[in-house]
C-alpha cells in the first residue's frame, strides 16, 4: 500500500504538477466530508455532484485515491496533450503554411514509441487496478457474517452469528416519507451494522439478478440466483450510508434501496438481543433509537449517536 502511495505521489509529481491546480479544487469538493445535519456522517448523493461520494471505508478511500490520484490524471494529461498535437498539426501544416506535404509514410521509432508508450501507461494503470478487485474481494479475519439476499424488489438481511436474525428491508414510498427521509433511499427496516469491525458480506438472490450497491462504502456486488458471491466492509466511523440495487431486475428495480445504519459496537449487540426477542415476540423489528443510549466512547458518542441514528418514523412501522 506505501508502495502504491509512493507511485501515485511519484506519478503526479511526474506527470501531473500541472494538472494538480485544476484537480485540487475537485478532489476536496468531492472528499469533503457530508456532515448530517445533527453531527453523524451522511453517505448520500447530492444534487449537482459530478465526483465520487466521499469514502467512510477502506475499499472506498482505496477506490477514490485510484480514480483522483491516478487515473484521472493520466486521462486528464492525454486529452490535453492530444489536443495540443491535434492544434499545433492544424496550425503547422494547413495548406497555406506548408504548401508542398512530405511524402514520408512511415517512421518506425515514432510507431514504436506509440505502441510501447500507451502500453506501459495501462500496465501501470492495470496493477493498482487488479490489487483493489483482490482487496474488495474479501477479509480474511471478519467479525461476522452478514446475508443479503436480493428479491423482487426488497432486500432481506440475515445475521447469522446474532442468532440468525433475519428481516425484510422495503423502501418507503414517496408519500410517507417522513421529515428528514430520502426520496427513494430511506426504508423501513435499515441494515445496522458496527462501525470499526471487518464485516463478511456474502449475497445471493431468489429470483433474478440484483446488484448490493453502497457508493460512500465502496460495497458493489452482484447478488444472483444459485450462487453465493462474497464481499466486505469496515465503516470507518458512525453514521447512515445509503445504496441501491443497480443491477436493471424488473419494474419495481427504482424500489430496492439500501439504507445502513453504521453504529458502536456494544449498540450494536444490543439491537440484535433486542431484535431477536422483538422478531420471536411480535414479528417486529426495533429501530436502532430503541437502543440509542448505548455507546462506545462514552456519554458523548451514544448521545451523538442517537441523535444521527433517531428520525422520526424511519424504522418504526410500516412492516414487510
Ligand atoms: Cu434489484
Amino acid at each position: 500500500m506505501q508502495l502504491l502511495r509512493r507511485y501515485a505521489a511519484s506519478l503526479l509529481r511526474g506527470c501531473g504538477g500541472l494538472l494538480l491546480p485544476l484537480l485540487l479544487p475537485l478532489s476536496a469538493f468531492a472528499q469533503g466530508a457530508h456532515g448530517g445535519a445533527d453531527g453523524g456522517v451522511v453517505g448520500a448523493p447530492r444534487p449537482w455532484e459530478i465526483w465520487l461520494q466521499p469514502g467512510y471505508s477502506p475499499v472506498k478511500k482505496d477506490i477514490i485515491w485510484l480514480n483522483n490520484d491516478i487515473v484521472t490524471p493520466i486521462i486528464v494529461f492525454i486529452v490535453v496533450l492530444v489536443a495540443g498535437l491535434l492544434g499545433w498539426v492544424l496550425w503547422r501544416y494547413n495548406e497555406k503554411r506548408n504548401p508542398v506535404p512530405s511524402r514520408i509514410t512511415h517512421n518506425q521509432p515514432l510507431e514504436i514509441a506509440w505502441t510501447v508508450i500507451p502500453a506501459l501507461i495501462l500496465i501501470g494503470m492495470a496493477i493498482p487496478s487488479f490489487r483493489l478487485v483482490f482487496y474488495e474481494n474479501k477479509t480474511n479475519h471478519p467479525y461476522m457474517t452478514l446475508d443479503v439476499t436480493g428479491h423482487q424488489w426488497y432486500w432481506e438481511y440475515r445475521y447469522p452469528d446474532q442468532g440468525n436474525i433475519d428481516f425484510m428491508s422495503n423502501m418507503i414510498p414517496q408519500n410517507k416519507l417522513k421529515p428528514g427521509q430520502l426520496r427513494l433511499l430511506s426504508v423501513n427496516h435499515p441494515l445496522v451494522l458496527p462501525v470499526g469491525k471487518n464485516i463478511r458480506i456474502l449475497e445471493t438472490s431468489g429470483d433474478v439478478i440484483h446488484s448490493f450497491f453502497i457508493p460512500s462504502l465502496g460495497v458493489q456486488r452482484y447478488a444472483i440466483p444459485g450462487q453465493t458471491i462474497q464481499t466486505w466492509v469496515r465503516i470507518d466511523r458512525p453514521g447512515t450510508f445509503y445504496g441501491e440495487c443497480n443491477q436493471i431486475c424488473g419494474l419495481g428495480h427504482h424500489e430496492m434501496p439500501i439504507e445502513v445504519e453504521g453504529v458502536p459496537l456494544p449498540q450494536f449487540l444490543a439491537w440484535a438481543r433486542l431484535t431477536k426477542q422483538q422478531l420471536s415476540r411480535n414479528g417486529s423489528v426495533p429501530p436502532i433509537s430503541a437502543v440509542a443510549s448505548i455507546g462506545a466512547g462514552g456519554a458523548g458518542t451514544s448521545t451523538k449517536v442517537a441523535e444521527v441514528t433517531h428520525r422520526p418514523g424511519a424504522a418504526s412501522g410500516t412492516g414487510d
